[in-house]
């Protein structure tokens, strides 16, 4: 059944490839594209979805414009990764259509309450400031929202600072109302998209396709190649949001276990810290202090059980494995020794994609 979606991002490369495989991939449909600060300014992550509209060709889905900051903090960019338009590298083509003038959270709230319940999912791939405001100023949508996805966080992993990972921490008062909301909840975080890595073989199998948008995917990961090698050392860079849209796609590309969630507003070293408690057999004191129904923690991608829908299969044992590809992924990381490569899913985000109705 195809799942409607409501992507939620802040484009941002890793953004702008999460839209083209939810456009793409016939098993999702956009039912809106909205966007929030975080990577960039809000007109310029915005002027930039627009433009990975019309690149994807893209059309009959709103888009709409939410929070230029976030609910209590000051902003904060990500120029070190992203460049100061935010989606630095490609020469961008103009927007062909306006956003919709009722803005992300009213568009979210609009689109979920005309929807059947069970029908919309949230995929953030930004700060949550949009999702806690919908949430917040309509809460019938909260039980109508079939779950969130979100890609964020992490297991004791972070790339803002030692503990925590932007999308939460640049909000992490908006973090915590999306994760203490009774929806479901799956947290796709930097433990597994660490692991999707744009390799070298990943990326000729791109380029390979040769149509305009898979052209674009190799300009957006050779700005965010060389910035993720300068700033964080990766030889390969992890291409974080399109992950959480496989997962919707094909929730067997992910090992997913149920485990309470939170997030730090209180610590002077780990704000913004996503805490998971994963000790099993879980201790009978272990309570999820959040309210969600469920809330799921993204622990490692199946690379031996997942579906293999590719349009260019290959077999496992064909595939080059590498090494730790980051100087931080110590020896005890649980999927050292296996293939380091982007989800199966991911090229397909290139392939060409049916004009929308
Ligand atoms: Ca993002």
């Amino acid at each position: 059944m195809t799942r409607r979606i409501i992507l939620d991002c802040d484009p941002g490369h890793d953004d702008a490839i999460a839209m083209l495989l939810a456009h793409g991939n016939p098993d999702v449909e956009l039912a809106a594209v909205t966007t929030v600060a975080g990577n960039a300014g809000i007109e310029a992550v915005t002027r930039n979805a627009l433009a990975v509209a019309r690149i994807a060709g893209i059309t009959g889905v709103p888009f709409a414009a939410g929070a230029g900051r976030p609910l209590v903090r000051s902003v904060e960019y990500a120029p070190d990764i992203h460049g100061d338009s935010g989606l630095d590298g490609p020469v961008l083509p103009e927007p062909t259509f306006d956003v919709d003038p009722r803005g992300a959270v009213q568009l979210i709230i609009d689109t979920v309450m005309a929807s059947e319940p069970g029908e919309i999912t949230l995929v953030p791939t930004g700060a949550l400031t949009n999702i806690a405001l919908a949430a917040r100023i309509e809460p019938r949508i909260v039980p109508r929202v079939r779950e969130v996805v979100l890609m964020g966080g992490g297991v004791h992993v972070g790339n803002w600072n030692a503990t925590s990972e932007f999308n939460i921490v640049i909000d992490p008062e908006a973090a915590h109302i999306v994760f203490n909301e009774s929806w479901p909840l799956t947290m796709v975080g930097l433990d597994v998209t660490h692991q999707a890595l744009a390799t070298a073989e990943v990326r000729e199998r791109i380029a390979a396709v040769g149509t305009r948008p898979a052209v674009f995917v190799g300009e957006l990961l050779d700005f965010f190649g060389a910035t993720y090698l300068a700033s964080q050392g990766f030889a390969s860079p992890p291409v974080h949001d399109p992950v959480a849209v496989a997962y919707v796609i094909d929730p067997s590309v992910l090992e997913v276990v149920k485990a309470p969630l939170d997030v730090e507003l209180a610590g002077t070293l780990t704000l913004g810290m996503t805490v998971a408690d994963l000790r099993r057999p879980a201790p009978r004191t272990a309570r999820p202090r959040c309210r969600c129904a469920s809330t799921s923690v993204a622990s490692g991608i199946s690379w031996s059980t997942r579906s293999h829908r590719s349009a260019t299969p290959r077999s496992e044992a064909s595939l080059p494995t590498q090494g730790p590809s980051h100087p931080t992924q110590g020896p005890s990381h649980p999927t050292q020794g296996l293939p380091a490569r982007s989800p199966q899913l991911l090229p397909q985000e290139a392939t060409p994609a049916p004009p929308s109705p």
